[in-house]
C-alpha cells in the first residue's frame, strides 16, 4: 500500500464532510482525494474546496484507481450498495453505522466478506474509542469491581429533524448502544423489549418519544437504554454499570464550571459532534493505520451484523409489543 491513503468518500452531508476535515487537517498518513455525492452540485463545490477530484458516480469513484480505501457516509439506504462496490474492487471500506439500511443488507455484506475470505469492512461504532465507554470496559473487563448484574444508559438529544420517527429511535440511535454495550460487557444479547412512556408535547406526530429499550445478556445482566431524543436541554449520554462490589459510570465531557447569577453551573454538549470528537478522530487514525498495515481492528461487519440483529428484534418487540428472543448465530470463523 503507499505511502499516504488516498481515500474515496462517498456522501458529503454533515459527518463525510466532517471526516474529511478531520483526515486531510489533523490525522495522519491519509488524504481524502475524491468524493461523490447524488448531490453532485454540492458535492462538486465539497471538492473544490477541499482540492479533491469530483465523481458523478460513486461506484466508478470506488473503482478508480485514483483511490485505494472507501468512506461510505451517504444516508443509511446507500451503505449496501457501496460496502459491496468497495468489496468487489478488494478495497478497505469504513462505513459510517448502521452497516446497511436493514438486517438482510447487512447479511449480505457479511456474506460477501466470507465469500472473499478476507475482512474489508469496518463500522462506524466510534463510542467503542471515547475515553469514558475504554475506562468502563476496563472495569468490566478484569472484573475490578465484580460481575456486573445491571447497566442503566440514558441517550438523550435536545432535538431531531423532521424525517426521524418512531422505528429511529432503536434503528438509528440505540442501535450505538446495542453496539456499545455488546462490546463492553464481551457478551450477546438473548432477549429485547421496548416500552414507551408518556410522550412529550416536543415530539412530532410520527415520534414516539421517549422510548425505553430492555435486553437481557446471556449470563441475565439487564439493560434499561432510555432513548429521549427531543429532550431540548442538552445532548446526554450517560452509562451507569451495577457491579457486584460497586459502580462505575460515565464521566460527563470535561467543561469547566461556572460560577454567574447567584448560580453555580456546568455546561452540558448540545450535539453528539461536541460529545465525540476525540473518539471520531481516534477511530479513523486508527482504522487509517490498520488498513496501510493491510488488516481491520476496528468494528467489523460482524459487529455492525450483530447491532442490527439486536435493533431488529428490538423493533419487532415495540411493534408488538412483546419481549422477543434474540437468536445470535455462531461467530463466523473470519470473525472469531
Ligand atoms: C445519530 O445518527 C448519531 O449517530 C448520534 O451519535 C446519535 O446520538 C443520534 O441519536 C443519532 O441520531
Amino acid at each position: 500500500m503507499d505511502n499516504i491513503l488516498r481515500i474515496g468518500l462517498v456522501g458529503t452531508g454533515m459527518i463525510g464532510r466532517s471526516h474529511i476535515e478531520r483526515i486531510n487537517t489533523r490525522l495522519q498518513g491519509a488524504k481524502v482525494v475524491a468524493v461523490s455525492d447524488s448531490a453532485a452540485e454540492f458535492a462538486k463545490k465539497v471538492a473544490q474546496e477541499r482540492g479533491c477530484e469530483f465523481f458523478a458516480d460513486g461506484e466508478e469513484m470506488i473503482a478508480s484507481d485514483s483511490v485505494n480505501a472507501v468512506i461510505v457516509t451517504t444516508i443509511d439506504e446507500y451503505h449496501e450498495q457501496y460496502v459491496m462496490a468497495s468489496i468487489n474492487a478488494g478495497k478497505y471500506v469504513f462505513v459510517e453505522k448502521p452497516l446497511a439500511f436493514d438486517l438482510a443488507g447487512a447479511k449480505r455484506i457479511l456474506d460477501a466478506e466470507i465469500a472473499l475470505g478476507k475482512k474489508l469492512v469496518q463500522v462506524g461504532f466510534m463510542r467503542r474509542y471515547d475515553k469514558g465507554y475504554l475506562q468502563l470496559k476496563d472495569y468490566v473487563e478484569n472484573k475490578k469491581l465484580g460481575e456486573p448484574l445491571m447497566i442503566h444508559c440514558c441517550h438523550r438529544n435536545p432535538d431531531v429533524p423532521d424525517y426521524y420517527d418512531t422505528p429511529m429511535a432503536v434503528e438509528n440511535t440505540m442501535i450505538h448502544e446495542a453496539d456499545v454495550l455488546r462490546w463492553l460487557l464481551g457478551e450477546n444479547f438473548v432477549s429485547a423489549e421496548v416500552v414507551f412512556p408518556r410522550k412529550t408535547k416536543h415530539a412530532s406526530e410520527k415520534l414516539q418519544d421517549p422510548q425505553i429499550m430492555y435486553l437481557t445478556t446471556e449470563s441475565g445482566v439487564r439493560i434499561d437504554v432510555e432513548a429521549w431524543v427531543t429532550a431540548q436541554y442538552g445532548y446526554d449520554i450517560r452509562c451507569e454499570v451495577c457491579c457486584e462490589d460497586g459502580t462505575i459510570s460515565l464521566p460527563d465531557p470535561n467543561h469547566a464550571p461556572i460560577r454567574a447569577n447567584a448560580a453555580n453551573s456546568t455546561p452540558l454538549c448540545t450535539s453528539w459532534t461536541q460529545r465525540f470528537p476525540e473518539a471520531y478522530d481516534t477511530e479513523l487514525q486508527m482504522w487509517i493505520n490498520a488498513t496501510k498495515e493491510d488488516r481491520v481492528d476496528g468494528p467489523t461487519s460482524w459487529d455492525g451484523y450483530a447491532a442490527q440483529l439486536i435493533t431488529s428484534a428490538a423493533s419487532k418487540a415495540r411493534d408488538s409489543g412483546t419481549v422477543v428472543e434474540i437468536k445470535m448465530e455462531e461467530t463466523p470463523p473470519l470473525f472469531s
